[in-house]
């Protein structure tokens, strides 16, 4: 007998709920759409649908592993934690945590250990030496929010539902179903809009799935947006089209961004960004005139070297049309785990650079340093070199840039632990490697994405099956893990690890007079914790804290985990709200639309508008693909897959290219096949990332069947947006000539 359980999805940003099928030997068999969920309503993409290929991949470990005369051999537990904790103990006491560098890639994002006990673990370790996928994808948007905002989470999301007119930036969510835009079935309300009578514009060097959709494609040259939104402000200011709406009163600092775009006449940068001065008008001319606007810009704004420039004329864009903060407009989501609302105050504002790394001097930025100084950090030597390392849910040795030389750095560590489902590129360097159970086993619950959805919303997933004798989940690896590195042994209760968090957060809590539950004790509190693990019992606090909470009893409507386990296919929280004065945390308590670091890096914009650029890589995901981890399996691999150099007819007949290219880029050489389509703008060529699964030592069978090239071998990692740290991904510089 078969039967069915609910699942939320973990493989992306659109938090699609799923119904799973599991059979009587309890394996999951299939996944399909949950209708009934509150927020996706029954859509599901090709990657959820594989949810039980994933969870069954006979590559995926059951066992740790634990490096033994060289070779990586399965473990128990028990000796895979107590090696972790020698290794680990033995650098700490040599040159201190502080030399212990942590990695988090990102389905830390999608995991409830990878948000509640991810940062546990740095702090246990006290290290400045912390990296992520941030810095290869949405740095520029938290620290262009944090200085308009005073909150780098604070991030505008585009009122999909509501909006009359979309603008696309560097983003294809009818691929990727979206980012920094929580929505199921991303492609289904972009549709609606146009139903409604909206209109769809989309920003990007290629023609993509997105952009078919749309009303009007502009061709843009990769990396020169920025200058685009510039020559866009500028006609706003020109044309006497700025209406701040709502905001007067709130926004401080509109004369110097007003002289800063001074400088951007579309004229000026036409020939940059290879789009007509005429087409920027009407551009700004619709935006101004729409009823409600929201310009959204992705991976393409913010891979690349005005990362940060660009995401912040995003949103002065926004900000500008009277478009912030209204329904059809950017919004903020209200997180349920966010915390109540507290009163408008003046914050501190947004800093960065409170430290610099050591061998490049790259400013700090959310406590982060940039990937892309991982292995000069690990390869110079002298106090404060990384002696050992800790990857969680990451992959950089394929997804940041100078993979190949990355990987020499991994190799040259003394100690590495892995928290990781695979044997991989990244992972075949560790130590130990302790995976995490398949998806059906953990809960989930969506503690980063519910502060970015496009609907406010909770929902719960229990595990589907439970875990089996003795295997840890990754809540509890994470917690072992803090508890190793404290000092406190492998046999270290976890549950310390949520007892001391909980403790702190409601003594907190009591003391602060905004709170719902000011004046109470922490020990009244705490007995009204569910019994059960430790993620639920610190789920069950923070949605009780949170802005939909009950609030300890004080509201007995309010949520908490519970309600949640009651209400499986999820709990709606309705449409986001505008929430201005009450998220900004800026000193002057306005948004801050001029930032001194973002203005003083305009200089820089305006000297690249004269540079020729030659031939500008950039990249494309496939719907049956996930970065790097999802080439494994059958289902989405081959057929239209596959990592080939797009590039344009003309350009094509211009080289002479037929079946095989060289591409040459800062970092290297890679010889890949040819797929000529005029979809690409012409100087531009496009290769996606997450290929190269070339490397020895490896468990993934069949990834290792249709390799690819790893394109971030063409990077050295050099380019950077500097007021984030984030590495150039897209409109990377690189030659392209035939093969042989
Ligand atoms: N050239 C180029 N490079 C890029 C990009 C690009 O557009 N172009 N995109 C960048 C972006 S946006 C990102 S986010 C980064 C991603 O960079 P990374 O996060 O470093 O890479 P992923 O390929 O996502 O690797 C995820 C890892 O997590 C493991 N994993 C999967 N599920 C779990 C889990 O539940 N728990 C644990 N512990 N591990 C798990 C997988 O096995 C894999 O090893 O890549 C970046 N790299
Ligand atoms: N199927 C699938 N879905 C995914 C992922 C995946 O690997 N596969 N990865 C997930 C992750 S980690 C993320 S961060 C999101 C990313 O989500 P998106 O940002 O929507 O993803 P991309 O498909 O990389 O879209 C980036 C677009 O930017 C364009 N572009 C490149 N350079 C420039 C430029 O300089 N200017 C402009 N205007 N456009 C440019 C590219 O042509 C591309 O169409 O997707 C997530 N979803
Ligand atoms: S769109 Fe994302 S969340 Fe939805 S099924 Fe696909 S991978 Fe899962
Ligand atoms: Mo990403």
């Amino acid at each position: 007998m078969s039967r069915t359980a609910l699942r939320i999805c973990p493989f992306c940003e659109a938090t699609c709920g799923m119904v799973l099928t599991i059979d009587d030997t309890d394996r999951v068999t299939s996944a399909r759409g949950d209708r009934d969920d509150v927020f996706s309503h029954g859509f599901i993409c090709p990657k959820g649908a594989s949810f039980a290929e994933l969870d069954n991949d006979p590559d995926r470990l059951q066992h740790p592993l634990v490096r033994k005369d060289g070779e990586l051999v399965e473990t128990t537990w028990g000796e895979a934690f107590a090696a972790a904790a020698e290794g680990l103990q033995g650098v700490i006491a040599d040159t201190g945590g502080a030399s212990v560098a942590v990695y988090l890639g990102n389905p830390n994002a999608h995991t409830i250990a990878g948000s509640l006990y991810g940062p546990v673990v740095i702090k246990s370790l006290g290290t400045r030496q912390v990296y992520s996928a941030s810095t290869l994808d949405q740095m520029p948007k938290h620290v262009s929010c944090g200085f308009l905002y005073g909150n780098p989470l604070a991030f505008t999301i585009p009122d999909l539902d509501r909006t009359d007119y979309l603008v696309v930036i560097g983003g294809n969510p009818l691929v990727s179903n979206g980012s920094l835009a929580t929505a199921a079935d991303f492609p289904g309300k972009l549709k609606a809009l146009r139903r409604r009578g909206g209109k769809l514009v989309v920003i990007d060097p290629s023609r993509t799935r997105t952009a078919e959709l749309a009303d009007r494609h502009l061709a843009v040259r990769p990396g020169s947006d920025a200058a685009l939104l510039f020559a866009i402000v500028h006609v706003l200011f020109d044309e006497d089209l700025v209406d701040l709406g709502g905001l007067v009163g709130h926004v401080s600092g509109l004369d110097r961004v007003r002289a800063a775009a001074q400088d951007f006449p579309p004229e000026a940068v036409a020939e940059h960004c290879g789009i007509d001065a005429d087409e920027i008008r009407t551009l700004a001319r619709e935006l101004a005139a729409a009823p409600s606007a929201a310009v959204y810009g992705r991976i393409g704004t913010s891979t690349v070297e005005f990362g940060t420039v660009t995401s912040w004329l995003v949103d002065v864009v926004n900000i500008l049309t009277g478009n912030l903060d209204r329904a059809g407009g950017v919004m903020f989501a209200s997180s349920p785990i966010a915390g109540a609302p507290r009163p408008a105050r003046p914050g501190r504002g947004f800093k960065t650079g409170r430290w610099r790394s050591r061998v490049s001097g790259h400013n700090e930025v959310l406590s982060e340093m940039p990937a892309v100084a991982m292995a000069e950090e690990i390869e110079t030597p002298g106090e404060g070199q990384v002696r050992a390392m800790i990857t969680i849910a990451g992959n950089p040795v394929l997804s940041a840039p100078d993979g190949a030389r990355l990987s020499d750095a991994l190799a040259s560590v003394r100690f590495m632990v892995s928290v990781d489902p695979y044997l991989n590129e990244t992972t075949r360097h560790a130590d130990v490697i302790l995976p995490p159970p398949p998806p059906s086993r953990a809960a989930h619950f969506d503690l980063a994405l519910s502060g970015a959805v496009v609907r406010n919303n909770a929902r719960f997933s229990p595990p589907v099956l439970p875990l089996p004798d003795g295997r840890p989940d990754e809540c509890e690896i994470l917690s072992r893990l803090a508890l190793i590195v404290l000092g406190m042994g492998p046999d270290a209760d976890p549950t310390l690890v949520d007892d001391q968090v909980i403790g702190s957060t409601l003594g907190k809590e009591v003391a602060d007079e905004h709170s719902p539950v000011a004046g109470r004790t922490v020990e009244e509190l705490t007995a009204m914790l569910p019994e059960g693990r430790g993620y639920e019992r610190r789920l069950d606090m923070m949605l009780r804290l949170g802005p939909f909470g009950d609030g300890f009893g004080a509201d007995p409507d309010g949520l908490t985990l519970d309600k949640l386990k009651d209400t499986p296919h999820g709990v709606d929280l309705g449409a986001l709200v505008p929430r201005i004065p009450e998220v900004l945390r800026t000193p002057s308590g306005t948004v801050e639309l001029d930032p001194e670091p973002i203005l003083a890096d305009v200089p820089r914009l305006h000297a690249s508008l004269t540079k020729e650029p030659g031939f500008l890589l950039i990249g494309r995901r496939h719907l049956r693909s996930n970065n790097s981890w999802m080439h494994n399996l059958p289902a989405l691999s081959g057929g239209s897959n596959r990592c080939t150099l797009q590039i344009h007819p003309d350009d094509a007949a211009r080289l002479g290219l037929d079946e095989m290219a060289v591409v040459t880029g800062p970092g290297g050489k890679l010889e890949v096949p040819v797929e000529i389509t005029d979809a690409i703008r012409p100087g531009v060529v496009s290769l996606p990332h997450g290929w190269g699964h070339t490397e020895p030592g490896t468990r993934m069978q069949v990834a290792a069947r249709e390799p690819g090239v790893n394109v971030n071998n063409l990077n050295d990692g050099t380019l950077l947006d500097p007021l984030s740290g984030t590495a150039v991904l897209n409109a990377l510089p690189v030659e392209v000539a035939p093969a042989g």
